[in-house]
């Protein structure tokens, strides 16, 4: 059974009628350019088959009523909430999530009716991959149909407008100062393919995504671990950045040539030095794997995802000790390329591996994770997959 048809069965037995719609989102995994996002710069993500979906019926009485299937197979009732009462903070937890997209679309002027939610999950939560993200994707839209204003509808904003409202949220309600990738990957991206996204500009090109074609796979390996110093790190890094940003008197370190490195870092305080090099180069390193993959040299894109992970590691310092093992243990395995994706602290991994390999690099680094008596990190292989949309 899929997330929507799910979260719809469940909406019926919660409230006794069908719900008047099902949206979903799904999650993503960056190929490459990370913390460029807010950088300005260029990420190129997919969405991963694994969706949210929220089932949603308009009321009458401006009441937003929220429920989420749990892990732990109950479903979890948040207290009824007034939109007119809505606050950052006010609610917290998970409730947070779909009542900011509620209040970010109101201070953008939607005139929303209240709504009840039922929300399935199944983008596996703290792994990196954009869970939250798909949750307020999949609102956005609900609630947006509601208003009618859905994709489609006359006078709808569009997908990378809806991707700014889903910021806001994030930003200002939930209170996670993170950057514009996540959203916009879950809202923008297309089965079979990367988007390469210039977050600057906005323009955006999908890009065929096919290793298999190459003998290929895209290994996702969910270390299962979160580090407690996650947010506060991501904030950290974000912050330095726009101060060698401000130092350097450029709008963002976007505007930074990785030709000039060598002048520019020598004016910044020694500890924002590492940071600038990881952006610059990074944005580099998508611009060259884009030039690759339009060609179909797939295999090629490896040593750039080994050279983002270890400008990662050692410049921008956000990978862990079990991200760096996967890694390493994908590597001596013979992955041809592997990095972590995400923000970091912890999280997921991905490993660019031969079919013809990849039992092989996932028992090694199955063996790996056992040998320093780690839980068993979760592997997958990533198929390119729809962006959100409407199930029913
Ligand atoms: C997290 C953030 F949410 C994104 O905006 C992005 O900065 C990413 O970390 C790092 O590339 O997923």
């Amino acid at each position: 059974m899929t997330a929507a048809e799910r979260a719809a069965e469940l909406f019926t037995a919660e409230h006794g009628c069908e719900p008047d719609a099902v949206w979903s989102a799904p999650g993503r995994l960056n190929l490459i350019g990370e913390h460029t996002d807010y950088n300005d710069g260029f990420v190129l993500p997919c969405a991963l088959p694994h969706r949210t979906a929220v089932a949603v019926r308009a009321r009458t009485d401006d009441v937003l009523g929220m429920a989420t299937f749990g892990d732990d197979g109950r479903l979890h009732r948040a207290a009824d909430v007034r939109l007119a009462e809505l606050r950052p903070g006010q609610p917290s937890g998970w409730a947070a999530y779909p009542a900011g997209v509620a209040w970010a679309l109101r201070e953008a002027g939607f005139a929303l009716p209240g709504a009840d939610l039922v929300l399935v999950g199944e983008v596996p939560t703290g792994a990196g991959l954009s869970s939250s993200h798909a949750l307020e994707c999949a609102v956005a839209l609900a609630l947006l149909q509601l208003a009618g204003r859905a994709p489609g509808d006359p006078g709808a904003p569009s997908r990378t407008e809806i991707a700014r409202f889903v910021q806001r949220a994030e930003n200002d309600f939930v209170g996670a100062y993170t950057g514009l990738l996540d959203q916009t990957a879950s809202l923008r991206c297309t089965e079979a393919h990367v988007l390469f996204y210039d977050v600057r500009s906005g323009d955006s090109e999908q890009i065929p995504f096919d290793p298999l074609s190459a003998g290929l796979e895209l290994l996702v390996i969910d270390t299962r671990t979160k580090h407690s110093h996650a947010e506060s790190g991501y904030g950290d890094r974000r912050r330095g950045c726009e101060r060698a940003a401000e130092l350097l008197e450029v709008a963002a370190l976007r505007d930074v040539a990785e030709a000039d490195l060598g002048t520019v870092l020598p004016r910044l305080p020694e500890e924002l030095r590492p940071l600038v090099r990881h952006v610059v180069t990074e944005d580099e390193r998508v611009l060259r794997t884009v030039a690759l993959l339009r060609d179909g040299h797939y295999a090629e894109v490896g040593p750039l995802l080994t050279a983002s992970h270890t400008s990662l590691r050692d410049d921008y310092r956000v990978s862990s000790a079990e991200l760096d093992l996967a890694v390493d243990g994908a590597l001596a395995a013979g992955a041809l390329g592997a990095r972590m994706i995400g923000g970091g602290f912890g999280g997921s991994a991905i490993a660019l591996v031969p079919t013809a390999s990849r039992e092989v690099i996932e028992d090694a680094v199955v063996a790996g994770f056992e040998r320093r008596g780690l839980a068993s990190p979760r592997l997958f292989a990533a198929i390119p997959s729809a962006g959100a949309g409407r199930d029913r």
